[in-house]
């Protein structure tokens, strides 16, 4: 009986290691990175998912191991031990090593991610506003500067050139919500009281998906988004054409 268990412990074991090896030839993974952010954010996933999956093997494989030693001795209580200074030191140093490599790994994504001033000149800047339960985004206008008069507003859809820097500056009006786009790799917390920046570029024209990612009450399932990346010269005519229906207040379109 014994036996079997660990038989079950090793198939549980091979079910895993297989399952992830051919999960990103189905599908079964995170969509293709759209963002110049997407490749040190994916390296990093990459990267801590090897070091957790050689943390899984090998207690996975000691588990087995040590069930199917125990169903060949006699049957009785097992021996334990504890109090192993030397052994816990050593385990706990090891995971704590770990732990801070990997702080250490991610902080130039980090910064890179968040620091406006490691941004290259030109793009577009944006404002989003994340309320209950729904998003709304300030473009900047032909000034380039976001909290003047011609600020262009709109609601569920984020615009934004592709091929360029994007800063975005996050605020809420209520409670906690988070900005997630997948494909851009972009998960950040919208925190009532602060201004968030990011920035990023987007690397090939399309709309994307964006939710939030953090429960935010009874609307939240419904909060969703789009941010739509646009060549140069479509976005300079959408700022044109939203700037001419905004002055006219949408007589233009009416007509
Ligand atoms: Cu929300």
């Amino acid at each position: 009986m014994r036996h079997i268990a660990a038989l079950l412990v090793v198939a549980l074991l091979a079910a895993v290691v297989v399952f992830f090896a051919i999960s990103p030839a189905h599908g079964w993974w995170l969509p293709a990175g759209a963002s110049s952010i997407a490749h040190p954010i994916d390296a990093l996933f990459d990267g801590i998912l090897v070091v957790i999956a050689a943390g899984f093997v090998l207690v996975m494989a000691l588990l087995s191991w040590a069930v199917w030693r125990g169903a060949r001795s006699q049957p009785g209580r097992a021996r334990t031990t504890h109090g192993h200074l030397g052994l816990e030191l050593a385990w706990t140093a090891s995971i704590g090593a770990v732990l801070v490599g990997i702080a250490f790994a991610q902080l130039p994504t980090w910064a890179a991610l968040r620091d406006p001033r490691a941004m290259p000149e030109g793009g577009a800047t944006a404002m989003v506003v994340a309320h209950q339960w729904a998003w709304r985004f300030a473009h900047a206008g032909d000034d380039g500067k976001l909290g003047t008069e011609d600020d262009l507003e709109t609601a569920s859809e984020l615009v934004v050139p592709a091929g360029e820097p994007v800063l975005l500056t996050l605020r809420s009006r209520d409670v906690i919500h988070s900005f997630f786009v997948p494909e851009l790799r972009i998960k950040q917390d919208v925190v009532p009281g602060r201004a968030i920046s990011l920035w990023f570029t987007i690397e090939r024209p399309g709309t994307y998906e964006l939710v939030c990612a953090e429960l935010c009450g009874f609307g939240h399932y419904a909060m969703a988004g789009r941010v739509r990346a646009v060549a140069r010269t479509e976005y300079d005519a959408w700022i044109a054409e939203r700037s001419r229906a905004r002055l006219t207040n949408g007589a233009e379109d009416a007509r």
